[in-house]
């Protein structure tokens, strides 16, 4: 048995380390992965081996990312490899030598998400767990990414073991995001819990970071089908997947209770924007509004390995709504899309009145952290989109589960829908999450930031099978509820507003998504308790949860089958689950 001082080095940065060094294809990082090679040595202790592993994760991590941003692909994966083997060793450290920091079981009730905003008056855990707990978070997205595979089985095992961690030692933010993590993992990953060895990562397709082929121009008639409609009959094999909604309605008008009931059923809805709400313009009349203010262009590569494969253009001279609308004549492809509208155009932004509904319901608008950065992830909504002709974006879904609301005042778009649930998008449509997680210096010289990147990647073609299309018009708005897969095809030049919000019956799936991967803790626990209050002034009964979403506990009798240890999940009775009536 090794001596608990061989036991206080980094055995496997150590190994990681020297099998990089003789990777003659590496040499541009030698220097870096030398110096780290220096630290391995045992340490005095467990709080100096852990915080010496901490260090060099961080020094690793940040000069990954560097890396990166410099186009060294090959040069990053390694160094966050070694960065991860930096990780595991400072959790195998603590775990294995630090008898307080061992995971024990968490129980039922303090695992499920609402009980674990309630346990903030618990006495505070030890600056050495929760350093543990911050490095295993860490560690859970090393795994997830790709370098070049994700070993989601390993990502698993360190999120179920972080999850008993928070639990037992009461930090109930970081038991909600790694219960979150685990549901997300299994989720993505059906078979990650049976994985029969976890040094072997999952195969995967290579990641492209080259430059994209251009695309060419997709023009109106082009694979358009019946408005509104889904195409032929599923075959056999698709019919497995439950479709969402099968067809698209209009409406010349959305009171706020019909809008309750879309919301409600998750089904999307177009329908007329009432007179005088929102001006009708055309893109030369809007470039003469937002006077040659400097904007963030984006642009489609069906390559790109981004959210919407939409990428920001990088490099350019004049980045005036002007320039742009000008470069559509010579066939550019720069448009704004998802841009801040106050900057954009504030004269745009004062004319536009949004429907009355979406004030009343938006329970992020109505929350204590609306509009802060950092707490309301669409703190800079409304947006404004501008596009040419034939332009398009790929297919997404919008973070957090959220809703969106799309006002048109130019132009005419197809939006295309895949209405799966999503464990048949990762299952059918072949989703990927793709995590990342990037180092950069914090306000201080000696401290660093982490922050992850989270970006869904659906192919660049889906099945035609379950694809529902719906046209929208200048003057007219389109609802599309939480987690529905979407690309937007343009066949005019656009112009559009639009805003991503969270009603009351998207509320408690939202505050899920809001946990993990980025962690917008105090706004989940905000929407929970909204989504509680709500549900049992209805029902007078514990919340429910829309849809075919997966309940808490139907989660937690999950994660037993698969050998989580929730020891009291057995012991609760299924009827405290309520399944609303869909409409
Ligand atoms: O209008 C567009 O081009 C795309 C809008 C959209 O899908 C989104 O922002 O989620």
């Amino acid at each position: 048995m090794a001596s608990a001082c061989s036991r206080l080095s980094m055995p496997r940065l150590a190994s990681t380390v020297s099998s990089l060094l003789g990777d003659s294809n590496l040499l541009k990082v030698h220097p870096i992965l030398k110096a780290v090679a220096g630290r391995t040595a045992p340490k005095k202790d467990v709080a100096e081996g852990m915080a010496e592993a901490q260090d060099v994760a961080d020094l690793l991590g940040f000069s990954a990312t560097n890396c990166l941003e410099s186009c060294y692909v090959q040069e990053s994966q390694a160094l966050r490899r070694a960065a991860r083997a930096a990780l595991e060793d400072l959790v195998d450290l603590s775990l294995e030598l630090e008898p307080m920091c061992s995971p024990v079981a968490p129980s039922l009730e303090a695992t499920s998400n609402r009980n674990v905003a309630n346990a903030a008056a618990r006495p505070a855990a030890s600056v050495a767990t929760e350093r543990l707990v911050e490095a295993m978070d860490q560690l859970v997205i090393r795994h997830l990414e790709c370098l070049p595979c994700p070993n989601p089985a390993k990502a698993l095992q360190c999120a179920q073991r972080a999850l008993a961690l928070a639990q037992r030692s009461q930090l109930p933010h970081a038991a909600g995001r790694f219960l979150a993590a685990v549901k997300q993992i299994l989720l993505q990953y059906p078979d990650a819990a049976e994985e029969p060895n976890m040094q072997n990562p999952l195969p995967c397709k290579r990641r492209r970071f080259g430059k994209e082929s251009p695309e060419p121009r997709i023009f109106e008639m082009q694979g358009r089908r019946a408005e509104g409609t889904r195409s032929c009959p599923p075959t056999t094999a698709e019919a497995e997947a439950s479709l969402m909604f099968a067809k698209v309605d209009r409406l010349s008008c959305l009171p706020d209770d019909l809008f309750e009931q879309y919301s409600i059923s998750r089904r999307p809805v177009v329908a007329k924007c009432p007179e005088g709400t929102l001006p009708l313009l055309d893109a030369q009349q809007l470039v003469d509004l937002c006077q040659g203010r400097q904007l963030q262009l984006m642009e489609y590569g069906p390559g790109h390995e981004v959210w919407a494969k939409m990428a920001q253009v990088k490099d350019i001279g004049d980045r005036s709504l002007g320039a742009v609308v000008r470069g559509w004549t010579e066939g550019g492809q720069q448009v704004l899309f998802d841009h801040p509208l106050e900057t954009a155009c504030p004269e745009l932004a004062s004319r536009i009145r949004w429907p009355s509904f979406l004030e009343s319901c938006d329970l992020i608008g109505q929350s204590p952290f609306a509009g802060e950065r950092g707490q309301d992830p669409f703190w800079d909504h409304p947006s404004l989109f501008v596009q040419p002709r034939g332009s398009q974006c790929g297919v997404h879904v919008d973070g957090a589960e959220s809703q969106f609301i799309q006002l048109v005042l130019g132009g005419r778009k197809r939006w295309s829908f895949w209405p799966l649930h999503v464990a048949d998008q990762f299952k059918l449509l072949k989703r990927r999450d793709k995590l990342q997680l990037e180092v950069r210096p914090g306000c201080d010289s000696e401290h660093f930031r982490h922050q992850i990147r989270h970006d869904q990647i659906f192919p660049e073609t889906l099945p035609e099978t379950w694809r529902v299309d719906v046209e929208v018009e200048a003057g007219e708005m389109i609802l599309v509820p939480g987690g529905v897969p979407h690309m937007v095809t343009n066949l005019q030049d656009c112009i559009a507003v639009s805003r991503n919000f969270v009603d009351v019956h998207h509320a408690r799936s939202c505050a899920d998504a809001l946990r993990w991967p980025l962690p917008y803790h105090d706004l989940a626990d905000f929407l929970e308790k909204q989504s509680v209050s709500e549900y049992s002034l209805q029902t007078d009964q514990t919340p429910s949860f829309v849809g075919t979403e997966k309940s808490p506990f139907s989660w937690l009798c999950m994660l037993c089958a698969f050998g989580v240890p929730f020891v009291e999940c057995v012991a609760r009775p299924p009827s405290a689950v309520q399944v609303l009536p869909r409409w």
